[in-house]
């Protein structure tokens, strides 16, 4: 069953190790028959080759896209020499076979990979090159298909030894099958992937990369195990730096993720103060405070110091040295930032407990959040605020009242409305002067949720502006607000009985804003 070489086809992309194969052909004295590129490699390395269009007398057109496709070629590739007919019509046709087909495809993954798109992708997808190769391992009884440098040393010790076996034959024909499935596997899904980007759909097919970090002490409770994995290419949480503490616990990324979520929905120098995920605190600096992150971090720890206690802090800017020593004596169980001052390090080191990570350079929201399900998971855009937040609120509907005549009231009702997105359902947040004052969170009916943030203003409820996360199902809600001197609410709106609503506050003289989008946290 041994094959001699007595005519090889060579057509690679991957130009690796060609050189020493042809050679070993050449002295074999194998007949070389090569495309373009290929061709003109063994030539200038002093190789007698001859081009498949002196076979085909056919000239390789259309830029490429037909080089080889031609039945001179294929019918030399696919003759069963075993079968006497086969060969008597290659010989009427004047075809001669090949023994030997060496091919490799089109880079396409290569070029994905590499960012392009369109045109410049399509055009990487291989044609002829499958066709030889899956034409060639067909012939398996008569020809033997190399479909990577790594099969050419066994057919160069098999010129030696009179030809290839069909052991070896029916090896390489099995992974010549498998290579152009796997790169047709590669086309199949970009294009789903190209088809479904270009409509603006979700992908068809979900595939989560993520490498072990760390194992960590435990999960949510002490039985539980658990550990941090890092996707590649991200810059989130999972890829912070931890410049001191102790180890992260689970909770505590958790937390640190749900701060980072409030802080960073800011705009300007803010801070968020986490507990078991939701908010006990967030504001921006004061106007024109001397040292806005610190002056940030206090007005978020006066909305609710008692629950601060223990908390996970998260700053859109660099910490200072001011807001370290303002942390000194506040138990805080990790502090995450873009950067530090190194004065500030120099105070958190007094802290051996506390966790202080510092952000990637390149940190940014997910533009997506998934959910693992029992039996699958759930995927959806991640919820965020338009960049021009301050042009679409001057779109508002006003339902009620008077609209605030200042900006600085505006600003503060738009604060409020961005704050609800870092608070569970239901959402309440009262809000003064960019701080929040009170917070209603994670209340399985809309009042409670109210209550809750009234009763933890206390005396700071009267003048706050307050903020839903959805509507208001009854007037209740909204009743407990204005008795507590709430002046301005703002909501989604959409209610069946949000005319209930509306007449509530217009008979309280509350100003009220329908924003038209809900922005639920579960
Ligand atoms: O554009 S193709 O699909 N049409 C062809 O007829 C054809 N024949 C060989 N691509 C074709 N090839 C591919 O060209 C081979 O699979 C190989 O990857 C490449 C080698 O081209 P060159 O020898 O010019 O570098």
């Amino acid at each position: 069953d041994l094959v001699p070489v007595r005519r090889a086809l060579i057509s690679v992309s991957d130009k690796t190790d060609l050189l020493p194969l042809a050679e070993a052909l050449d002295a074999a004295g194998v007949e070389i028959v090569s495309t373009g590129g290929s061709a003109a490699l063994l030539r200038d390395a002093g190789l007698a080759v001859k081009d498949v269009a002196e076979i085909t007398g056919f000239p390789e057109s259309l830029g490429g896209r037909v080089k080889t496709l031609h039945p001179s070629v294929h019918a030399g590739l696919l003759a069963d020499l075993r079968l006497e007919d086969h060969e008597t019509q290659l010989d009427a046709l004047g075809i001669l076979p090949f023994e030997l087909v060496v091919v490799n495809l089109y880079p396409f993954v290569e070029t994905v990979a590499s960012g392009a798109v369109g045109d410049a992708v399509v055009e990487q997808i291989d044609i002829g090159g499958p066709a030889m190769v899956r034409a060639s391992a067909k012939n398996f009884a008569n020809v033997a298909i190399a479909v990577s440098p790594a099969s050419y040393p066994a057919i160069i010790e098999a010129l030696g030894a009179g030809g290839t076996s069909l052991a070896q034959r029916r090896e390489l024909a099995a992974r010549a099958f498998a290579h152009t499935a796997a790169y047709d596997r590669a086309v199949a899904t970009w294009f789903a992937e190209e088809t479904l980007e270009a409509e603006g759909d979700l992908p068809q097919h979900l595939t989560i990369k993520a490498e072990r970090l760390s194992t960590l002490r435990y999960g949510e409770n002490s039985h539980q195990r658990a550990a941090i994995y890092t996707r590649a290419g991200a810059h989130g949480i999972a890829q912070a730096e931890q410049i001191q503490g102790k180890e992260m616990s689970y909770n505590n990324y958790v937390d640190a993720d749900a701060a980072l979520r409030a802080a960073f929905d800011m705009v300007k120098p803010a801070v968020a103060i986490i507990k078991h995920a939701n908010p006990c605190g967030i504001a921006v600096a004061a106007p024109n405070a001397l040292d806005p992150i610190a002056s940030a971090h206090l007005r978020a720890h006066e909305c609710d110091p008692v629950s601060a206690f223990g908390g996970v802090i998260a700053a859109n800017r660099t910490v200072t040295l001011k807001m370290a020593e303002n942390l000194r004596d506040i138990f805080t169980e990790v502090i995450v930032a873009p950067d530090f001052e190194p004065e500030a390090l120099e105070v958190f080191a007094l802290k051996k407990n506390l966790r202080v990570l510092r952000l990637p350079a390149d940190w940014r929201q997910e533009p997506m959040d998934v959910r693992l399900l029992s039996g699958g998971l759930l995927l959806q855009d991640a919820d965020r605020f338009p960049d021009d937040i301050e042009s679409v609120a001057k779109d508002w509907e006003l339902v009620s009242g008077e609209r605030p005549d200042s900006a600085e009231e505006m600003e503060n009702l738009i604060f409020a409305w961005k704050a609800c997105r870092a608070v569970k359902s239901n959402a309440i947040v009262l809000a003064q002067g960019l701080a929040t004052v009170g917070i209603g969170m994670g209340q399985v009916n809309r009042v409670d949720s109210c209550r809750l943030a009234v009763e933890r203003a206390g005396d700071r409820a009267a003048g706050s502006v307050a903020a839903s996360d959805a509507f208001f199902p009854f007037a209740d809600g909204p009743q407990v607000l204005i008795d507590a001197g709430i002046r301005t609410i703002v909501q989604p709106g959409g209610s069946v009985r949000d005319q209930e609503v509306i007449d509530a506050a217009r008979a309280a003289g509350v100003t009220m804003f329908f924003t038209g989008e809900r922005h639920f946290f579960h």
